[in-house]
């Protein structure tokens, strides 16, 4: 590797080499220097806030030292690089899983005491514990200090945090590209049962996990116009683009340790700042105020994350966020490849670059431009470059997610790149047109453009398909459903084998011996595996299966679940402002049932806030038709329905179901003649770190999307990997995890995919039958009786389902829903042990879905990428 230093002069420097803490005293050591110089503070105000700076700096420090070592060993080796780009990482907080992750050089035999390093699956979060006690603190209240790194929206973004953790564990030679949003997503406020959005600030206490390179800037142009006037006509010459704004896009790297592995690989996200290029005409102009004010407006790129899940909004701002990430990654992953002085015609076999949803798309045009206008390749040539260098995931088949940009937009803020991207189009039709000639209706079907008279949009699922050497789902019903809906005219294009599918999957270091230490320490001593090698490799968690009937192992089980509803319990109690919603001493008997996820008429909270409903008028009616609560409770007994998600800022439907929630909270709540026997909870600013005390107190959880719209959904492993079993309609991935855990192991309910569109067709022309109890509901909803103040409140809701085709089908589920939560109550307050036995054979066969897997298919199937080990 190049050097600027003599070689004479590294010898010094080799001698004063860094070096890791080892032990709790070395740490210790470390901590007290960070508190006094990085943070200039002292053993007379350190606090909480000071105690977690100083632990991170620390940490880091350790980190920084593997994570230099594996940029070199990754440059020398030489191995293929793979990139993946997303708008969004949702990465939640990086101390503790760092404390998980990370290695130490020093074996315990070296020191002798094997309670003070790391070793044999004691990760290094025992002896930081321990040190921290040492010092003064305690390491929970220290990893509460640390804000979330909430940079993403849900499941896209969540998916992506799980995936560099995996290429890091995998030793596989990973960056992820992303952007450094100031304002992550809005931190939700419930007010009077209504969410109200307040910015998230994250970056208010300077954020130790990152590393500022100042030295890496990156000149980004918008706006301006091609010149060809050096004779050339066609599009397909090399051009210039004449920049009209220049913003500067600057690196900022977060390591990411690998478990188990002294591998750190790294997240770079970037950040816009102004230029400091002087505009002469604002100058001479003498508008100095002007100048500053247009320089500071570069900032705004990276500002703020679009809040939308699902949905696209088609704002300007995005448009720019999107090129300028794209453009910024880029130009360091060709910087990076020229450094080896390998041909262009190598770049494949050296890179491969992953697109997060159509997002990134923009990426495979602006490599086009690089190749075609910056290093004078051939067009064709280049374009067989960026179709081997590039693969596209998709995330959904809504059509109000599929991204579309104006035609006019597009070609304002990058008018180079609206040219190649007509002439791409240009290409791929022509040998459209070739294979399937004079099919007019094909042609303006798969056009990138679509020319809906009034105004022409870019297509970027097209872009990304046509661009793009592989295209997969995320679930085997996804990948099945896009071949043979919205991208079905591509397949019959480029055969089926250009389209796969990798299932999701999500990382057991976070979401099971993280969230879920009193788990992972029963899972480790039952199978006998103190070195946690199970979070490695999952399928040693079948070991499970031969204790899922043992009465004593049944109870173990049971006393950790126990303590994590106690856990959430407290949360609750914490955020209903230290007033206990859930009755401590009934929580054995009592069923936590639990839908946590973005709100979306999708994922039909609706269909389960009007299943309690139901199960309260039920209730109701027996006490008034003389039933005796005993009576009642052994009906319906004690269950807590929790609910918790954020609803995007403009979505109306979603803010309103929220609101019903709240207000159906409100009721029950405080109805004494029930007894307790029913609660209802909406925690507010559902986010990753509140998902880690959530996902493992649940007994069931719900996964309730109609069928064919929900792509995968990933809580449903999460809950599944912690021993809760799940109600869900048969969609996305709850039928590989069906597969996998065994039917009798989940509650599965409602109409299959291959109906919704006759079920839909239907409503159009003849509003939907209402099943009796579901009538009841709504009738009472109308009624007024959430909504004392204005009975009109929620009808748009009812509206929805009674009067416009109720396009999410509860109408079609909702007595199918019912009947599978009594066998929900049944097994879970009649035959325990039945229960139990679900929930230990779930865990057991749930190896599949963590996202170490399906790394691995990524780089076999799509990337042909291999691991680069350390010694
Ligand atoms: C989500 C899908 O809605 C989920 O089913 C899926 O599990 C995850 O992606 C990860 O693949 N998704 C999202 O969060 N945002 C989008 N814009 C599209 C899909």
């Amino acid at each position: 590797i190049e050097t600027k230093i003599p070689v004479q002069s590294r010898e010094l420097w080799n001698k004063h080499k860094v070096q890791k803490f080892n032990t709790s005293e070395e740490f210790e050591e470390k901590f007290i220097s960070h508190v006094e110089w990085t943070l200039a503070r002292s053993l007379y105000n350190c606090d909480d806030l000071a105690a977690y700076q100083a632990t991170s700096q620390s940490v880091r420090d350790n980190l920084v030292i593997d994570w230099n070592k594996t940029q070199q060993r990754q440059t020398v080796r030489g191995g293929k690089r793979v990139y993946y780009l997303s708008l969004e990482f949702l990465m939640g907080r990086a101390l503790d899983n760092a404390l998980i992750n990370m290695r130490t050089d020093t074996s315990a035999q070296d020191v002798g005491k094997t309670d003070q390093v790391l070793t044999k699956g004691n990760t290094s979060r025992e002896m930081i514990r321990q040190a921290m006690k040492d010092l003064g603190f305690k390491l929970e209240d220290i990893l509460e200090q640390e804000p979330d790194a909430a940079l993403g929206n849900g499941g896209l973004g969540r998916l992506a945090a799980c995936f560099v953790d995996s290429l890091a564990t995998g030793n596989f030679p990973a960056w992820g590209y992303g952007l450094r949003y100031q304002y992550g997503i809005f931190a939700q406020k419930i007010i009077n049962g209504y969410q109200v959005e307040t910015p998230d600030y994250w970056l208010n206490f300077s954020n130790p996990w990152e590393i500022e390179r100042a030295e890496i800037q990156v000149p980004i142009n918008f706006y301006g116009y091609v010149d060809r006037t050096n004779g050339e006509q066609s599009t397909l010459a090399p051009s210039d683009w004449i920049g009209g704004e220049r913003v500067l896009a600057m690196a900022h790297d977060m390591p990411i340790p690998g478990f188990k592995t002294s591998t750190v690989n790294n997240l770079r996200l970037w950040n816009a700042k102004p230029t400091t290029e002087f505009d002469f005409s604002k100058f001479n102009s003498g508008d100095y105020k002007n100048s500053v004010e247009q320089q500071q407006r570069a900032e705004s790129i990276t500002a703020v994350l679009y809040p939308n899940d699902n949905f696209e909004q088609g704002k300007e701002l995005r448009l720019k966020q999107q090129y300028f990430w794209c453009a910024a990654s880029l130009h360091d992953i060709v910087r990076r490849f020229k450094k080896n002085g390998r041909p262009w015609s190598e770049f494949p076999d050296a890179i491969a670059i992953q697109l997060n949803d159509t997002h990134p798309t923009l990426a495979i045009v602006e490599l086009q431009r690089i190749l075609v206008d910056l290093e004078k390749l051939d067009w064709h040539l280049a374009w067989d470059i960026v179709i081997k260098t590039f693969a596209y995931t998709n995330h959904t088949v809504m059509q109000e997610a599929l991204e579309k940009w104006p035609v006019g937009l597009l070609g304002h803020l990058l008018p180079r790149h609206l040219e190649i991207i007509f002439d791409i189009n240009w290409f791929f039709l022509q040998n459209v047109e070739k294979k399937f000639p004079h099919d007019m209706e094909l042609l303006s079907r798969v056009s990138i453009i679509e020319d809906a008279s009034s105004d022409r949009q870019v297509r970027m699922a097209f872009l990304a398909i046509i661009g793009s050497h592989k295209v997969n789902g995320v679930a085997e019903l996804h990948s099945d459903l896009i071949k043979t809906t919205i991208f079905q005219d591509f397949v019959k294009i480029y055969g089926a084998n250009k389209f796969t599918n990798v299932t999701n999957g999500i990382t057991p270091r976070r979401w099971l011996k993280q969230a879920n230490p009193k788990l992972a320490q029963l899972i480790s001593e039952t199978i006998n595996d103190p070195n946690d090698d199970y979070l490695l490799d999952m399928s040693k968690l079948t070991e499970l299966s031969k204790y899922a009937e043992d009465a004593g192992f049944q109870k173990k089980w049971n006393d950790v679940k126990q303590f994590n509803k106690l856990r959430l319990a407290d949360l609750i109690k914490r955020l209903n402002g230290g007033v206990d919603v859930i009755d401590r001493e009934h929580i054995r008997n009592t069923l936590f049932d639990i839908q946590v996820k973005r709100i979306h008429e999708y994922k039909r909270q609706q269909l389960n806030i009007f299943g309690v409903i139901h199960r309260y008028l039920e209730m109701k009616e027996m006490l008034q038709s003389g039933g005796s609560i005993e009576e009642v409770a052994n009906r319906y007994p004690r269950k807590v329905s929790i609910f918790g998600g954020k609803s995007a800022p403009g979505y109306y439907m979603a803010k309103l179901i929220i609101k019903l929630v709240n207000s159906v909270a409100e009721v029950v709540n405080n109805d004494a003649e029930i007894q307790d026997l029913l609660k209802v909870y909406f925690i507010p600013d559902y986010n990753v770190s509140k998902a880690e005390i959530i996902t493992p107190a649940s007994d069931l959880s719900e996964h309730i999307s109609t069928a064919g719209t929900e792509a995968s959904g990933t809580s449903n492993m999460k809950f599944v990997m912690n021993g809760g079993l799940i109600i869900g309609t048969v969609d996305g991935a709850n039928v590989e995890i069906t597969r996998e855990i065994g039917e009798d192991n989940i509650f599965l309910f409602g109409n299959l995919s291959e109906n919704v569109d006759e079920l839909r067709y239907n409503h159009q022309f003849h509003n939907p039958e209402l099943p009796k109890p579901l009538k009841r509901v709504l009738d009472t909803v109308e009624s007024g009786a959430f909504s004392p103040q204005n009975h009109h409140e929620f009808k748009p809701l009812t509206d929805s389902i009674k009067y416009h085709g109720d396009y999410y089908l509860v109408s079609d589920d909702f007595e199918s829903y019912i009947a599978t939560q009594d066998l929900v109550d049944e097994v879970y307050h009649k035959n325990k042990k039945e229960w139990l036995k679900k929930s230990i054979l779930s865990v057991a066969n749930v190896g599949f879905f963590s996202s170490d897997r399906c790394i691995e298919e990524y780089a076999e199937t799509i990337w042909n990428a291999e691991p680069v080990k350390p010694e």
